[in-house]
Parts: structure tokens; C-alpha cells; sequence
């Protein structure tokens, strides 16, 4: 290659501009790809994290996010804790208006202390002022798919020691990384032990609102746990609506019409004690809950 090759492939190289954060993107995990999100050793990446195509939160065709741990104390791994880097989670967050992260979470092997983690670069792009979410949110084993919110203005933080001294809010417009760990303490790396933390629609929200989609049009369901039976109780001007509810590897385990009904009850009696989807379609919407067969 001559010089002027060179010159010219550096610069086309330079000028190649990394994903940047837009308001409201949501990472889905329907192309079955980790989207970027990763951990220090790409080859343990490989291993330790996957992708399933089924089995998140609305079941069938609904894929997720799943990292586990090595349950070591050390190395490789054994560290909760994930990232993606000059990617679609760097950039301006303050200038798109993004004051919230939401996620659908879900922690199968040890409690999750969730918090997210931002940092900025250095003129080498390397993170230097490194800040976590003060207050953790506790995910339980066991508990299921959850719903959460973690509020990211400047005030949510505590900034890291060590770090060039940026404050929260000049972080915020500078993005390099981005972290979702598990942490009691606010840290930079996440706790040891085994963990299973599985991930969904990890949204770069513009609203605080935990209900944002909940209004007089949404359907409910009792009791939660069932044990017998589940009552549903379907939004008013339904029209050629129908119940679907998935098991937690997304098998579609009933299905019925219920057009022209304003409420009707499933026998769950006979099912597997375990958390269920259920869904509601109509012309108007498609809604999802979560319950459990006790
Ligand atoms: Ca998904």
C-alpha cells in the first residue's frame, strides 16, 4: 500500500462515526444478537451470554438478553456487570432528552441490585469520569419478568473516584459507555457470584412515567397468584379480541375469543404452578401481564 493509500484509508477510518443515542430507541434482542452489549473477554462473551429467541416477556417471538455469570470470585466473567461502548448508548443523552432508562429485567440465579453506569472519554476514548445510579433497584430471584425504571438526571448519580472530574451533567451530554450491573454499593464493576440476568426492550425513555401505557383502556386480571381460576377483565370498546397466554418458554399454553364479552375467567386449575403471560389483542391493542399458577 503507498503512502497516499494509507493517508486516505486513515482518514475514511477517522471519519466513520459511531451509533449514537436517539431518544426512545428500545434494544429488543429480536434479531437474536447481543446488539453490542458485551463483557471484557469476547470470547467469554460468546459463552456466557445468549440470546434466545423465545421466552421474554411477551413469550413467543419475543427474544431476550441473557448473561450468566461463572460464579467465580474472580477472572473472567464472574463479575455482573455488562456494556456496550461508542455504540448506540453513547453520545448526547441529555441533548435527546433521555432522563430515564427502562428495561424489562428478569434475575433467575441471586438478587440483582441494578444500576446503571455512564462514563465519558478521554481524547484517546478511554473512560475517564466514571458515575453509577445512587440507589439501587432490587430485582429478586425468582421474581419473574419486571418492568423497571431507572431515572438517569445528573441527581441520580454518584460520581466514581479517580476520575477527571466531570460532573454528572457534562457526562450525561459526553457519553462513551454505558453499564448495567449488579452492585449493593455504587461501583464500577459488578458483584461476584452466580448471577442470570436476563434483559428486554432497553429503552432510552423521554418520560419518568412508570405508566405510561397504563389508562382506562387497559385489561386486569385476579387474582395474582391464581390458583383455580383467572379472572380477565377486558378494556371497554374491545372488538374481536382474544386471549393468548404463553409459558415461560414461550409455548402458547390457551387461546380463546372472547369478542362481545366485558369479562370471562380462564381454568388455570390443572396448569403448572409457575409465571404465565397472558395477552389481549383486539383491533384497538395488544397488552401483556404476567402471572403466576401458585
Ligand atoms: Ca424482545
Amino acid at each position: 500500500m503507498n503512502i497516499k493509500l494509507l493517508i486516505l484509508s486513515l482518514s475514511l477510518m477517522s471519519s466513520v462515526s459511531f451509533a449514537q443515542i436517539v431518544a426512545n430507541q428500545v434494544d429488543g434482542f429480536e434479531d437474536n444478537t447481543p446488539q453490542g452489549w458485551t463483557i471484557g473477554s469476547p470470547t467469554l462473551a460468546d459463552i456466557l451470554i445468549t440470546t434466545p429467541a423465545d421466552g421474554g416477556p411477551d413469550g413467543a417471538g419475543d427474544g431476550y438478553f441473557s448473561y450468566t455469570t461463572t460464579g467465580s470470585s474472580n477472572g473472567g466473567g464472574s463479575k455482573c456487570i455488562i456494556y456496550t461502548r461508542n455504540a448506540q448508548w453513547s453520545g448526547d443523552f441529555s441533548g435527546q432528552g433521555v432522563v430515564a432508562v427502562k428495561m424489562d429485567i428478569r434475575a433467575t440465579s441471586g438478587d440483582i441490585n441494578l444500576r446503571i453506569g455512564l462514563a465519558d472519554q478521554d481524547s484517546n476514548s478511554f473512560p475517564v469520569t466514571q458515575m453509577v445510579t445512587t440507589n439501587p433497584i432490587v430485582i429478586t430471584a425468582g421474581s419473574g419478568w419486571q418492568e423497571v425504571t431507572v431515572p438517569i438526571q445528573p441527581s441520580d448519580f454518584t460520581v466514581l473516584p479517580g476520575g477527571s472530574g466531570l460532573t454528572p451533567s457534562q457526562v450525561l451530554s459526553s457519553v462513551v459507555e454505558m453499564r448495567i450491573l449488579s452492585n449493593p454499593n455504587a461501583s464500577w464493576i459488578g458483584e461476584s457470584g452466580l448471577r442470570v440476568m436476563d434483559l428486554n426492550d432497553i429503552t432510552a425513555s423521554t418520560t419518568l412515567s412508570t405508566n405510561e401505557i397504563v389508562s382506562t383502556d387497559e385489561f386486569s386480571i385476579s387474582p395474582n397468584p391464581a390458583t383455580s381460576k383467572l379472572n380477565v377483565y377486558l378494556p371497554q370498546n374491545s372488538k374481536n379480541a382474544s386471549i393468548s397466554v404463553y409459558d415461560v418458554l414461550g409455548k402458547k399454553v390457551y387461546s380463546k375469543s372472547i369478542d362481545a364479552l366485558t369479562s370471562t375467567s380462564v381454568d388455570v386449575s390443572n396448569w403448572n404452578s409457575g409465571v404465565y403471560i397472558i395477552r389481549i389483542s383486539s383491533d384497538n391493542t395488544t397488552q401483556t401481564k404476567r402471572f403466576v399458577k401458585q
